[in-house]
């Protein structure tokens, strides 16, 4: 719906970048928190969340998950959803133990593909694990849709009853090994979806802008942030989280489109 105000999440950091990528990837507690804040202050009302250990790898610790969390709390209220993609190759025990501090909502990632030169493993076992532990939490899920044939994985395990049955979905598009990001590509998963089931997407790389607008006037919801895409433009580096956020409330705003305060969003979402 064109009406309804356009939730802007931002993914701050993920786990497969690194400062030498970007200078101005936020890495330790304090840059998350910052970065987080100023995202949220220009529009953004979910914060999608990894974090790293001291030496700055991604790591699923829950120490570390609970010290960012706090240092974000302490600075700005926002939804805060928790990866349980983690990092390629993270072993699904350790992509489940921050669910224990019960963040408002997780991802979930609806299959196995090729992740660059990697893997990115979610067989049915790890789906059905990581899935368990999300509803026995209370934790809202938001699925992660890279290919098409995940929306076949949602559909069969929903049947099954091994997923939560509210949920929001995210479609990823744009890994190499997963589904483009052209406007086609959404199209075909959007009309899969019933009417009234909320989305975003989230463009890698240069598909963030065009898929970003694509989904303000289809009335689905945006994902932005240094996790997806590091180029403000062509060959020129983003300087922070909020820049990308700036410039979807800036087209929004052209469209029409009102922006989410995070209250809303917990209503659009029903959190
Ligand atoms: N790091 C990627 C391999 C998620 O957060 O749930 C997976 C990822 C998905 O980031
Ligand atoms: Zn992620």
């Amino acid at each position: 719906m064109m009406t309804e105000p356009l939730i802007i999440t931002c993914a701050v950091t993920g786990a497969e970048l690194t400062k030498e990528d970007t200078p101005a990837l936020p890495i330790t507690p304090d840059e998350i928190a910052a970065s987080a804040q100023a995202a949220v202050a220009a529009g953004a009302s979910i914060i999608h969340l990894h974090v790293r250990d001291e030496q700055g790898k991604p790591t699923q610790r829950i120490d570390v998950f609970k010290q960012v969390t706090e240092k974000i709390r302490e600075r700005c209220d926002c939804i805060i959803q928790y990866s349980t993609g983690g990092a390629v190759g993270t072993p699904v025990a350790e992509r489940c133990a921050p669910l224990a501090l019960k963040p408002d909502m997780a991802s979930l990632s609806m299959g196995s593909m090729n992740f660059g030169d990697d893997i990115f493993e979610n067989s049915e076992q790890t789906i059905r694990t990581i899935a368990k532990a999300i509803q026995e939490n209370g934790i809202m899920p938001e699925m992660e849709i890279f290919d098409y044939g995940m929306l076949d994985n949602l559909q069969r395990l929903l049947k099954q009853g091994a997923l939560p049955e509210k949920y929001h979905v995210d479609f990823v598009l744009g890994v190499p090994g997963g589904m483009g990001g052209g406007l086609k590509e959404l199209m075909l998963l959007v009309e899969r979806l019933k009417p009234e089931q909320s989305w975003s997407v989230a463009g890698v790389g240069r598909y963030q802008l065009p898929l970003s607008t694509h989904a303000i006037t289809l009335g689905g919801h945006v994902r932005v942030g240094f996790e997806d895409n590091i180029y403000y433009e062509k060959g020129e580096l983003a300087v922070s989280n909020a820049q990308f956020v700036e410039r979807v409330v800036r087209i929004a705003k052209e469209l029409n489109r009102p922006v989410a305060t995070v209250s809303q969003t917990r209503e659009i979402l029903g959190l």
